[in-house]
């Protein structure tokens, strides 16, 4: 399949691109190091329109399709993984969220400032006890008054700290299984949140990931989002969308290895020769540059669907399955390229292969993305009776 990028797109892309490689890739392995928040990055980005890529204008975003969104964030992940997360996870999910089911004082309230990137999204499903079965979760909420009244705990929340609202998923209705869960907009600050243990993470460790408890935490009636028990269908119809941008994040890291081996392997020299010669590695990056290439198409073609209003489920997981399989693989045969080198921090090979493992894991594992995949070929397993 051909792809043939708009001329938008391509300007959108080349915005992206110039400004990872000039302001995020710079300083992406001091980050790694001082596991600095990109606050002032962020900010930056909020500035060319990178957080509200989709967010219609009226809101202050800009508006693009999701094509255009997948290619930023690829640039975006190819210049800093960690900066690219937490984008992500604003974007994808939480200004989507929003945007799709958000009421229109709920829109007005909190879209602006998070396009102007003052007010950067989380959000909340996973727990200590339910991770790839959400719909297992025992955080409650309950209406008291003109308040909803929260209790429990939320695991690995991306920006968690330094998020200012984190959309929550809590049990509303015990009785309903997943039709009981609602999603809330949990203001950073609310009485009640209290930010927990932040996990001191293999990679990507320039974005904080905490967790969330919730004491009594008070929230006005009206940050319901969506109606009462619509919660699991917004998280799980945001994370379609969320996946989609873990294979574009895929796609940047596994393009920043190639450049990486490419450059490295043409300048040593081994044997009298550079080892850029030598065949074995050649055909290596042949097929890092072939399969980068098929994550490329898959991730384009569930943004594409999505943009065209299909379904689009089935082509997100398999985006992610296959986009965040082969990034483990690029980044693997990078650091084998470099030798010694790879194994040592002054190489970025060494940071992509730490940052790059977390893609198999959230926003669904590759055994959860195979789920979804085979339920939409052959519907859902048979129960016995
Ligand atoms: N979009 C909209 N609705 C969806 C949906 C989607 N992509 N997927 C499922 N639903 C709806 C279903 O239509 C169903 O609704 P009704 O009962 O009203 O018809 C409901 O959700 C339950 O669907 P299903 O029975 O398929 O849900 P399961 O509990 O079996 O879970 C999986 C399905 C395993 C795919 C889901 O739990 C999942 O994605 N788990 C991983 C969660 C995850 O990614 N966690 C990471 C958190 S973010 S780091």
């Amino acid at each position: 399949m051909a792809f043939v990028l708009s001329e938008e797109q391509l300007m959108i892309q080349t915005l992206a691109r110039d400004f990872a490689r000039e302001v995020l890739l710079p300083t992406a392995a001091q980050r790694d190091r001082s596991r600095e928040f990109p606050r002032d990055n962020l900010r930056q980005m909020s500035e060319l329109g990178f957080m509200g890529m989709m967010v219609p204008s009226e809101y202050g975003g800009v508006g693009v399709d999701t094509v255009s969104y997948a290619l930023a964030l690829s640039e975006i992940a190819y210049g800093c993984a960690s900066t690219a997360v937490v984008m992500s996870v604003h974007n994808s999910i939480c200004c989507e969220a929003l945007v799709r089911f958000g009421s229109d004082g709920q829109k007005a309230s909190w879209l602006p400032r998070m396009t102007a990137g003052e007010c950067i999204g989380a959000f909340a499903l996973t727990e200590p006890s339910a991770g790839s079965d959400p719909s297992a979760q025992r955080s409650k909420a309950e209406l008291r008054g003109d308040e909803w009244v929260l209790n429990g705990s939320k695991q690995f929340i991306t920006t968690g700290r330094n998020a200012g609202m984190i959309i929550v998923t809590a049990v509303t209705d015990s009785g309903k299984g997943h039709r009981g869960i609602s999603a809330f907009l949990v203001p950073q600050g609310a009485p009640g949140l209290i930010i927990g243990k932040e996990e001191d993470k293999l990679g990507l460790r320039a974005s904080d990931t905490v967790q969330l408890i919730f004491e009594d935490c008070r929230i006005p009636a009206g940050n319901l989002l969506g109606k009462e028990g619509m919660g699991f269908k917004i998280a799980m119809s945001c994370l379609d969308g969320g996946r989609i941008g873990i294979a574009a994040q895929s796609v940047g890291v596994a393009t920043a290895c190639l450049d990486e081996a490419l450059e490295f392997t043409q300048s040593r020299e081994q044997f009298g020769r550079p080892v850029s010669d030598f065949q074995g590695l050649r055909w290596k990056m042949a097929d890092m540059a072939t399969e980068i290439e098929a994550a490329r198409l898959l991730c384009l073609n569930a943004a594409s669907l999505k943009d065209l209003g299909q379904r689009y489920s089935m082509q997100a997981s398999m985006a992610k399955l296959f986009a965040s399989e082969m990034v483990q693989r690029v980044a693997g045969q990078a650091i084998q390229m470099h030798g010694g080198y790879g194994f040592c921090t002054e190489y970025n090979v060494e940071r992509h292969y730490r940052d790059c493992r977390v893609f198999t894991l959230y926003e669904g594992t590759s055994e959860i993305q195979r789920i979804v995949i085979s339920n939409n070929l052959l519907g859902p397993p048979t129960v016995p009776k």
